[in-house]
């Protein structure tokens, strides 16, 4: 090995000799990857019979500097989870550069644009390094370094995975904000997390829209986010831009002309990677922390198993690098194995319906991995934009974000996969970091509508709502807590510990509780029945009623609301929001323009109600609480059994509201 590195370096330029020249070259091993169900039987008894051993083996595929001394120091009390302690390593290293010399050429990022007849780009796992480099200088150029937060508010282009990386690579933590949020929602977490840059585009194609992204960043500039240092500005579309001399820089021209070297910023195991927002049942969203050492061994363990990767497959994730699933499955996961991932910037209806399926057949997909409204959609459209598309590379193909009702279920499986082809369902979420329930690519049993089996590795539980105690035994039904730390679990709440105790770990004591409610079959498959608390997943976007209520509340003429989630044919949940308007005002049309323009403003497109009733009060316990469980049951025209109204403090509304329902 030494000898082909002193070698190498003497004929060309090699950018991996440039940060360490200890790195070893080899092929590059890869955490454990089941073949079979019987083996993944046997693999999860021993994950649970020794998880210590079971991870430090999957970490042991990695490059580290330093191994760990301990792989795991927990309790789920303060909550407090270390994994790998006193290990150091740089995630980009692993997703990067120990791929070089053995697939250096393989495309590592495939670029498919909004518009099918712009050319797609291919970026090689050495292009992708070379680019990364030259980002992570230039932000060290720009004073950014270790610990520092770089908020992120982009479209789907290459130069948003690559920026993200080069983060990674320094050590600074992303915060990557979801594009279609406001201004309101992208200076909230700015200010959050005290970020020292904002990276953004100019503007933001999808579909046939043009967003002009680096305006709602001036906007949001404009209430005020006093740590901003700098706006990075990526050249998209090169549409004209109002230009903030103090604060705006271009991104090309800090980037270019940066060294295409850059030696990564070596990081403890649990030194901070990524805060992601993600809205819960009160208050305002708030950031999910994950740290560098268990969420990269436990993404590209469930990446392997899930999808069933092999060289040379091409994996195509849908999701937004916005949400949980880009992070994880989108960039971290797949390029830690080495893996093609396409990214795509566009809509699943642009041009057409089909266009899922034209850059499946056009690229010769291999692992398809989509939400279920995305599916309801495009079902919704007619099976003539799928079927006569050339599918037969599909391999795997997988569902996210919400739970997958039988009928989009079984059209998936035989539209898309053909009858032929395996689906996955994997329920995760956000503060999980990877996926936790799911069946192994055409090697577990799949039932419509079950999410299946924990991973390797993850210890769930089923616990009764009146008792707290775990239910044991098949069937069984409860709150789906887990048991023990997976390295991948959160670690906190970005500036509020307490927050990240509270709203996980003291609902059951002792246990994570994920805010979800399921089953287990007979078999033991799990299936998601959905949130018990109050956040509603709309499209798979998760919002807190209480988010949009806050918002609602802002309009001058609105007294108080209530937002309840009721059954949408497409999106899952759609939002329902009752308001009380103050006396003489007009409620009609108009106001529910200016509800909705209000709801916009304050979070953005994603949260507009898509229904709003007008209400003179809302039913209410004696205590003051507003009584959901009826407003639930009434927004999905479920007024036959209301259950007991007597104990309310003003019963009359219940009546009130269900003869104005719209
Ligand atoms: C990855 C992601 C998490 C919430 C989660 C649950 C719902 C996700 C699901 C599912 C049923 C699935 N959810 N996957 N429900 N089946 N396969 O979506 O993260 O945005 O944080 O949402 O989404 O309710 O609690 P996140």
């Amino acid at each position: 090995m030494i000898i082909r590195r002193i070698w190498i370096s003497h004929l060309t330029y090699h950018p991996i000799l440039a940060y360490n020249q200890y790195q070893d070259m080899s092929e590059p091993s890869l955490p454990l990857q089941i073949t079979s169900f019987q083996e993944y039987q046997q693999v999860y008894d021993r994950s649970i019979a020794d998880p210590e051993a079971f991870w430090a083996e999957q970490a042991e595929t990695f490059h580290w500097h330093k191994p760990w001394d301990r792989v795991l120091d927990w309790n789920f009390t303060d909550p407090r989870v270390e994994w790998f302690q006193g290990g150091s390593l740089n995630i980009t290293e692993n997703c990067l550069d120990r791929h070089l010399t053995t697939r250096g050429d393989q495309t590592a990022i495939l670029f498919e644009p909004n518009e099918p007849g712009d050319p797609e780009v291919k970026l090689s796992y050495t292009e992708l390094h070379t680019a990364v480099c030259r980002v992570s200088n230039a932000l060290r150029a720009l004073g950014i370094g270790k610990g520092d937060r770089v908020c992120f508010y982009m479209p789907m282009v290459p130069e948003l995975a690559v920026s993200v990386l080069a983060c990674a690579r320094i050590g600074a933590i992303h915060s990557v904000v979801f594009a279609g949020f406001s201004a309101q929602a992208l200076a909230d977490r700015v200010n959050d997390a005290d970020c020292a840059l904002i990276i953004c585009s100019d503007y933001n194609r999808r579909g046939a829209k043009n967003i002009a992204v680096k305006d709602v960043v001036d906007d949001a500039i404009a209430l005020g986010c006093p740590s901003v240092r700098h706006v990075l500005v990526h050249r998209n579309t090169g549409e004209a831009v109002k230009w903030n001399e103090n604060l705006d820089r271009w991104y090309h021209e800090e980037v270019d002309g940066q060294p295409a070297s850059c030696a990564a910023e070596v990081m403890q195991a649990e030194d901070v990677l990524f805060i992601l927002y993600t809205s819960g049942s009160t208050g305002k969203p708030k950031g999910v922390v994950h740290t560098c050492g268990g969420y990269m061994v436990y993404t590209a363990f469930s990446f392997l198993n899930v999808f069933q990767y092999q060289p040379g497959d091409v994996y195509w994730c849908t999701a937004d690098i916005g949400w949980i699933t880009g992070h994880s499955y989108i960039l971290y996961g797949p390029l830690l194995c080495g893996a093609t991932t396409l990214m795509f910037e566009g809509v699943p209806t642009y041009p057409d319906a089909s266009r899922f399926w034209q850059v499946c057949a056009k690229h010769k997909v291999n692992q398809f991995y989509t939400a279920p409204t995305a599916i309801r959609a495009l079902m919704a459209r007619g099976n003539r934009f799928v079927d006569g598309h050339d599918l037969s590379d599909l391999k795997v193909i997988g569902s996210v974000g919400e739970p997958i009702n039988e009928e989009a279920w079984e059209w998936y499986h035989e539209h898309v996969g053909k009858g032929r082809v395996p689906i996955v369902d994997t329920w995760w979420q956000t503060e999980t970091g990877g996926m936790m329930i799911s069946g192994l690519g055409g090697l577990s049993p799949q039932k419509a509508t079950f999410a299946g089996y924990p991973l390797p590795g993850v210890q769930m539980a089923l616990i009764d709502k009146n008792s707290g105690e775990e239910v044991s035994g098949n069937p069984a039904s409860g709150l789906l807590c887990v048991k023990f730390p997976w390295p991948s679990i959160l670690r906190t709440t970005w500036g509020d510990h307490e927050r990240c105790r509270t709203t996980y770990f003291t609902t059951v004591p002792g246990m994570y509780f994920t805010g979800d409610g399921a089953r287990r079959d007979a078999d033991g498959m799990y299936r998601i029945i959905g949130r018990v608390d109050d956040v509603i997943n709309v499209s798979g976007h998760r919002l807190g009623t209480a988010e949009v209520e806050n918002a609602i509340n802002e309009h001058a003429q609105v007294v108080e609301s209530a937002v309840v989630g009721y059954p949408h044919d497409i999106k899952g949940q759609g939002i329902y929001a009752y308001v009380i308007v103050a006396d003489g005002v007009p409620a009609g049309d108009t106001l529910r323009e200016e509800i909705v323009a209000m709801v916009r403003q304050e979070i953005g497109p994603i949260a507009k109600p898509d229904k709003i009733q007008f209400v003179d009060e809302l039913p209410k316990t004696r205590s003051g609480k507003i009584m959901r469980r009826i407003l639930r049951k009434v927004a999905s025209g479920d007024t036959g059994a209301l259950g007991d109204t007597s104990t309310l403090l003003n019963p009359e509304a219940v009546e009130s509201v269900i003869a104005g329902v719209v």
